[in-house]
């Protein structure tokens, strides 16, 4: 039995939602607290309202729940923060300044904080691209995670904070939406797929980028947070690889299961980002430090996404 209980903070977003109840089943349904700045369509059990520019209220919650992990995944992401670059900064940064200096008075024992491939730049190498690299992002948001990676190993250094990290590359899954990434026309394109509806897609078809299946992200966090602290080598954040493909590969493989499925290309201001970011990861370092090991390659997530897929619109034939 666990004596942790987790605080998970952006809970309603698209890993925050699918990680809560990932926590709840590791944990136990009772130690998981979701939070976020709206209340949710529908919840079962706890749910706290927390913006998390508020250090006051996030202190409140952390003692009033006896909180002794904190999950930190709210952010404004690479596409959106390009439309509103300074709130961007506020939001990522403060945020993560607030979530540092709260688990540091409160003496939380371990704290979360996804970093992402946007820390990547176009100085970067972009074909699998190591642990320890050139990181000269072009946007607000892949500025704010090289800060926040940097901040979160200053705490780790400074204040023995066991704060712990992952760069995700596009995450797709079936369970919940993305919002304002450039990687998200690769979940959005399976919900055309199985609707019958044909697709636009705002990247090139030939652009590559890591991207990473939901249950191989969610199976990996857990695994970061369960490894031993002296295997944790890396307190910026892990590189963590699962595929990567092009818009052009990933209609093909729907095609195998769809074969009328229509996509059409219609670049717009996304693809200077994708552009700007790297096609492929090397995560040697957290194979070995903890055990990373993908399952999904884009072959069996199609499988994955379009079955499930199917079932929540009630489409027969997947
Ligand atoms: C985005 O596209 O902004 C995110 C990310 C790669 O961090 N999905």
């Amino acid at each position: 039995m666990t004596t942790d209980t987790i605080l998970v903070i952006g809970a309603n977003g698209q890993i925050g939602s699918v990680l809560t109840e990932a926590l709840r089943n590791h944990f136990g349904e009772d130690r998981v607290i979701p939070s976020d700045i709206r209340q949710p369509e529908h919840h079962i059990g706890h749910f706290e309202l927390l913006d998390v520019l508020d250090p006051d209220r996030l202190g409140a919650l952390v003692d009033k729940y006896r909180i002794t992990q904190i999950y930190h995944l709210a952010a404004v992401l690479s596409a959106k923060g390009e439309q509103a670059p300074l709130p961007t900064w506020d939001i990522n940064m403060k945020g993560l300044l607030n979530v540092l200096e709260v688990s540091r008075e409160k003496k939380i024992a371990k704290v979360f904080y996804p970093s992402s491939i946007a820390v990547f730049g176009p100085s970067t190498p972009r074909v699998n691209t190591p642990q320890s690299t050139v990181m000269q992002p072009s946007t607000v948001y892949g500025i704010s995670k090289v800060a926040g990676e940097l901040w979160s190993q200053y705490y780790n250094l400074r204040y023995g904070l066991d704060i712990r990290s992952v760069r995700y590359p596009g995450i797709i899954g079936y369970q919940s939406m993305p919002g304002g990434g450039t990687t998200d026309y690769a979940v959005d394109i399976y919900h055309k797929a199985v609707l019958g509806q044909a697709f636009e897609c705002f990247l090139r078809e030939d652009t590559r980028l890591p991207m990473l299946y939901m249950d191989d992200a969610i199976r990996g966090t857990l695994a970061l947070i369960d490894a031993p602290s002296e295997k944790i080598t890396i307190r910026t954040s892990y590189n963590l690889s699962g595929m990567s493909f092009t818009p052009a590969e990933i209609s093909l493989e729907i095609k195998k299961h769809v074969p009328g499925f229509q996509v059409s290309y219609k670049p717009d201001f996304r693809q200077a980002i994708a552009d700007s970011w790297t096609q492929s990861i090397d995560d040697t370092v957290a194979r070995r430090d903890w055990g990373w090991n993908p399952r999904f390659d884009l072959a069996l997530m199609t499988e994955d996404m379009l079955r499930h897929l199917g079932e929540q619109y009630q489409v027969a034939g997947f």
